[in-house]
């Protein structure tokens, strides 16, 4: 792509031009399609404006009520003229109808609102993690303006992990019956979220999970990293109750990260992480791609017990790096 046109694309994303905005962040979303001076001018004008948005990721089962409560609050933070961005990650892929549907239908009422603005997208396989694209395009809502970053995820594996690392304020949302997850926590092997989501409090069942869960946090005496002690809310979606209160939580722990520095520790710490991230993903491909090409003789050694894996492994490593 040419510098100017480039450069006009630009001028009109960040003037909120809605079919600006979605052409920008299609070539992003497929960076291999393009040559790398477009993304790289791309991205850093817009990573050189970013660093304002607040990322908010949601995890947790399907089912628990990921985009009703996104949905909603999306429309809390549009009565505050917030702009939101929503990157919905599905482990499986974005383009199989239900799952895209399922989401699309969910969060349509939004759909004609300029500024709001949906994307679906894929991981790397179940559990693999958020995909190069994923940080990418969360880097480049933040340099567009969107003041809210709003993350779906499942609640499986790597991707958990990836979300934790990316996110300001991490929503962990459960449903009436969510026994394991209660026992998780009660083992220590479940610690994701600054705000805990009881969802469909309509149900009655609803009461005993809040107060379980408010019994670990208190008696854990667990906080975050960043020195927060985990809130539980009561939401039902549906009805729209507890939203609000939710969104005073949002904002207490987005203030409680300003007031001490940690807001922008969390973005340095992303932008690292988004590196590590995609040198990962490539090389994984690499030697996905050239393990048995380029390795079949050392391969064949080790399997007849001639050399170890891990002095095969470096023998390997080094041969590919050349290539690099
Ligand atoms: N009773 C009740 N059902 C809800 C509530 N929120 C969502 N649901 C329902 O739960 C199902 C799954 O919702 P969805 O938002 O797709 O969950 P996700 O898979 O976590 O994104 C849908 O049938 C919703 O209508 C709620 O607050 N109360
Ligand atoms: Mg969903």
């Amino acid at each position: 792509m040419s510098k100017n046109n480039i450069d006009t694309l630009l001028y009109r994303a960040l003037n909120g031009d809605i079919r600006a905005i979605s052409k920008l962040l299609t070539i992003i979303e497929f960076p291999a399609d393009h040559d790398i001076e477009t993304i790289s001018s791309i991205m850093r004008n817009l990573m050189n404006r970013g660093g304002k948005a607040h990322i908010i990721g949601v995890t947790g089962s399907p089912g628990v009520g990921k985009s009703t409560l996104i949905s909603k609050l999306i429309s809390l933070f549009r009565d505050r003229n917030e702009r939101v961005a929503v990157l919905s990650i599905d482990p499986s892929s974005p383009f199989t109808l239900g799952s895209f549907m399922g989401n699309r239908i969910r969060m349509q009422s939004h759909s004609l609102d300029p500024n709001v603005f949906i994307r679906s997208t894929a991981t790397r396989g179940v559990t693999g993690g958020l995909s190069p694209s994923s940080v990418l395009l969360i880097e480049a809502f933040d340099g567009l303006g969107f003041d809210k970053i709003i993350i779906e995820s499942v609640g499986v594996g790597q991707t958990d992990v990836d979300i934790i690392n990316v996110s300001h304020t991490v929503i962990n949302v459960l449903m009436p019956g969510a026994g394991d997850e209660i026992q998780a926590m009660k083992a220590g092997i479940m610690e994701i979220g600054d705000i805990y989501v009881v969802n469909k409090s309509d149900k009655p069942e609803a009461d005993l999970v809040y107060r379980q869960l408010t019994e670990i946090i208190r008696s854990s005496k667990y906080k975050s990293k960043y020195g927060w002690v985990p809130k539980v809310v009561k939401v039902s979606s549906i009805m729209g109750h507890g939203i609000s209160e939710l969104g005073d939580i949002i904002d207490e722990h987005r203030k409680f990260l300003i007031d001490r520095g940690s807001f922008s520790d969390i973005i340095i710490h992303r932008r690292v992480y988004s590196v590590e991230l995609i040198l990962k993903y490539i090389i994984e491909e690499k030697i996905r791609k050239d393990l048995k090409k380029d390795g079949s003789d050392i391969l064949d050694k080790v399997v007849s017990g001639n050399i170890d894996p891990y002095t095969a492994s470096l023998t390997i490593y080094n041969k590919l790096a050349k290539t690099c």
